[in-house]
């Protein structure tokens, strides 16, 4: 007889706010934005929130739901998440929905380099046509303390990888974030090494949990998301998620990142959740809701062990920081 485990995924349904509920929520904002959380945003910055909805490719969405995974929380309701965001492209204080707004959404090209059979370059509505969206609902933890809980539309990093042909040699991805000062007033400041870089293992990148955004709430993703193309990797802190992605190069060496740059004794490649080690200057062990301010003890690997844990069994991550 097969005894198998329970996983996140076959967690009863009971947990995820029922999809009803959600789309109800959704008609209610599109019929009067603003008549829920008026307390969370101005009018003119909820306006900003949502004006993903002109997106070219907003015909693409909703997509359907990868049952598969699955929150043990509420979902953030979409004025919360949308008005409180990291993106120092756009300022430091968390409310950058309206600076992000200015960033234009296309043309958007992406470049696929380094050890590939093929470099290339695509534009993101010819990627979105070749790639498998799909809706996953993920908890997402900042390594500030707060987290949220969202449904993200994407495609598994998987099908990038697949799609960009690396070579036998590639161990690494490296992403990069555009970069334009004219329109993201953040990249002036000459403390901060841009553009934002960020990486992976192959491995991790083909994980089935890696996911490339495009989309939130059934529609393009706001800017302040990371439009139109961010990571969610969400057993890993949030900085690792980059934001507007304009380029995946695949390499061999271990790439450094931008907070790794800024601050290596506090930010490292790896970032992994762990409530155990604490930041060098405040502790991992619990978290605050960005929408209900609730505090709740944070889960290793963010509550995903069960699909990552196995990337960093092999004896080689014995002497890595694998939590910083
Ligand atoms: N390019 C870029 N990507 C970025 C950031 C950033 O400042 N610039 N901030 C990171 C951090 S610290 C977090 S917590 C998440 C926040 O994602 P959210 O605003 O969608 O919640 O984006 C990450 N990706
Ligand atoms: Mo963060």
């Amino acid at each position: 007889m097969l005894i198998k485990s329970r996983r996140g995924w076959e967690i009863p349904e009971r947990d995820v706010t029922p999809e009803a509920v959600f789309l109800s929520r959704r008609a209610l904002l599109g019929a009067g934005a603003g008549l829920i959380g008026a307390s969370a945003l101005p009018g003119s910055a909820f306006a900003q929130a949502t004006a993903g909805a002109a997106d070219p490719s907003a015909g693409l969405y909703p997509v359907a739901r990868n049952p598969r995974y699955t929150l043990d929380r509420p979902l953030t309701p979409e004025t919360a998440a949308s008005s409180v965001n990291n993106y120092y492209e756009f300022g430091t204080n968390y409310d950058v929905a309206k600076a992000a707004a200015k960033l234009k959404r296309r043309p958007w090209v992406v470049t696929i380099d380094g050890l590939v059979e093929k470099p290339m370059q695509v534009g993101i509505d010819d990627l979105l046509k070749a790639m498998p969206l799909e809706e996953r609902v993920y908890r997402h933890r900042c390594v500030e303390a707060w987290s949220m809980a969202v449904p993200w539309s994407g495609f598994p990093m998987k099908a990038l990888v697949d799609y960009a042909r690396p070579l036998g040699s590639a161990k690494f991805v490296r992403m990069e974030t555009f970069l334009d000062k004219e329109v993201a007033p953040g990249q002036s400041g000459r403390f901060y090494p841009w553009p934002y870089v960020e990486g992976l293992t192959l491995a991790e990148a083909n994980n089935e949990l890696a996911f490339l955004v495009t989309g939130i709430y059934g529609k393009p993703a706001p800017n302040q998301f990371g439009a139109p193309l961010r990571l969610a990797t969400p057993w890993k802190y949030g900085f690792k998620s980059i934001k507007a992605i304009v380029k995946f190069t695949f390499v061999e060496q271990k790439p450094k990142t931008f907070w790794e740059t800024v601050q290596s004794a506090e930010y490292g490649f790896w970032a992994n959740v762990n409530p155990q080690v604490p930041h060098a200057r405040w502790s991992q062990a619990t978290e605050k809701d960005i929408a209900t301010g609730e505090r709740r003890p944070t889960l290793l690997y963010n509550g995903y062990g069960e699909f990552v844990a196995d990337l960093y069994s092999a004896p080689a991550f014995k002497s890595e920081k694998l939590w910083m």
